[in-house]
């Protein structure tokens, strides 16, 4: 179906305004966003959605071959991040530190598909200098120099720029001139302030997260942006998050791809119990894709999603899935049930029985040949 075809009419009450929006292809407002959010017709935002996403890329869905790497989950905000059930402290004994040479054999393990990007993320370690990762990016570029390494999340950013007392442009450039291709969008968690104040305080603030993708967009360094959502945050909250992420894009058009992350219970201080049910996560990616009119991408991360959940969101306006990923630990500690990689073959699979067309992407949204 196309935008012209929408007929309104056919829509809930509180859904025409939004539907007469995406059909006139006009930007969707406070108001609006919050409709959608408190909506309970699914499917209704999923046909929207759908809609908006097979107008900006017909019927692709991408997927990437890549391999997740974790140096290390040692991390100073350990208790700060109540969410988190990846974090540790130097010597509690599920820390890990490993070495430059452990980490070349971990990207050595590939899964069988040739990888094209290293996802590389991991804790705020108290004593592990700039330098020490400056050398493993040399190391990894020496070793796979084909392999765009997307790297380290705005938190760890601003850490290495505190730690350093340099500033985040120049953590960048010494990061940039060592191998860093391009940021992940971990740790943006919610902006509302008090909610950042419940679930992590103490590291960056929204606009310290916001102002290190801004400082890597105008070096041309592209980024990705994620929400942490199903929590204690309400849709006000969501609303404030998105809106907040398509102004810095409005501004510097860096981003490539938004991910929703819904929330998982296992392994943290947050105490509530339970995580999102699958229509909840379709939700949040039908309206991510009315909302963010621009950012070009909605990712549905299978392994925070489930494989199954990831499928249908091809159906409510995602148009990537991720990639092989290999080996995941994030996810994994706080109780996610999916696997931790998938084949080429499989990816293809899933994305085809959803009757999209999987089209094999690098990092930065390039079809591979
Ligand atoms: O920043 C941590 C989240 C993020 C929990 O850029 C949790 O391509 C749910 O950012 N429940 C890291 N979420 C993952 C991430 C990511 C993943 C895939 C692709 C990309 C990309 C980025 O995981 C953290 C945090 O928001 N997280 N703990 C939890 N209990």
């Amino acid at each position: 179906m196309k935008r012209k075809d929408i007929e309104p009419a056919d829509f809930p009450k509180e859904l025409q305004v939004i539907a007469e929006k995406v059909k006139r292809n006009e930007r969707l407002n406070y108001d609006d966003a919050l409709v959608c959010f408190e909506s309970n017709d699914v499917l209704s935002l999923g046909k929207l959605a759908r809609i908006v996403k097979e107008d900006l890329h017909g019927k692709i869905c991408f997927y990437n071959i890549n391999r997740h790497i974790n140096p290390t989950n040692v991390c100073v905000y350990t208790y700060d991040c109540k969410f988190c059930g990846f974090a540790a402290l130097p010597g509690e004994p599920h820390a890990w530190e490993y070495s430059h040479e452990d980490i070349y054999r971990k990207a050595e393990l590939q899964g069988g598909d040739k990888v094209r990007e290293f996802h590389i993320v991991g804790g705020c370690h108290p004593s592990l200098r700039l330098s020490w990762y400056e050398e493993l990016l040399r190391g990894l570029k020496k070793r796979f120099p084909e392999v765009h390494i997307k790297a380290f999340t705005a938190i760890e950013i601003g850490w290495f720029a505190k730690l350093e007392k340099i500033s985040v442009k120049e953590v960048l450039l010494r990061l940039r001139a060592a191998g860093l291709d391009s940021l992940p969008g971990g740790g943006a968690e919610i902006f509302d302030r008090e909610i950042r104040k419940e679930i992590c305080n103490g590291k960056l603030n929204a606009d310290e997260w916001l102002e290190v993708h801004r400082t890597a967009h105008k070096l041309g360094i592209k980024s990705n942006c994620t929400m942490l959502y199903g929590h204690i945050e309400k849709a006000e909250h969501r609303v404030d998050h998105l809106l907040r992420l398509r102004a810095l894009q409005d501004e510097t058009g860096g981003f490539q791809a938004f991910i929703p992350l819904a929330y998982h219970p296992d392994n943290n201080f947050m105490g509530i119990k339970f995580k999102t049910p699958g229509l909840e996560d379709l939700k949040v990616i039908a309206v991510s894709r009315l909302v963010l009119d621009n950012i070009p991408n909605i990712k549905a991360y299978w392994i925070m999603l489930t494989p199954e959940v990831a499928q249908l969101a091809l159906h409510f306006g995602a148009n990537d899935i991720d990639g092989t990923v290999v080996e995941e630990t994030i996810y994994h500690m706080v109780g996610a049930s999916s696997r931790e990689w998938m084949t080429r073959e499989e990816l293809e699979t899933l994305i085809r029985i959803a009757g999209c067309e999987p089209v094999e992407r690098d990092t930065l949204y390039n079809p591979v040949a």
